[in-house]
């Protein structure tokens, strides 16, 4: 299991942090997560399958997009 922390650009309110949290979460493999709206961060619980670029996969049709700290 992985925890880590990315930026999210594009996430301005909670109605973007809403949609971030159901995409991602509905990944399997994202076991929990937390959003920090006042950072523009996201911690998130994952298995070690998973990369950035299967996170990023899951947000292709928004303008967020998450990058490493
Ligand atoms: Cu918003």
């Amino acid at each position: 299991m992985e925890k880590q922390t990315f930026t999210v650009q594009g996430m301005s309110c909670s109605h973007c942090a809403q949609t971030i949290q159901d995409l991602l979460l509905a990944i399997d493999g994202v076991e929990n997560l937390h959003i920090q709206l006042d950072n523009k961060e996201v911690t998130i619980e994952f298995q070690d399958h998973l990369t950035i670029e299967d996170l990023n996969h899951q947000l292709k049709d928004t303008h967020y997009q998450l990058s490493k700290k």
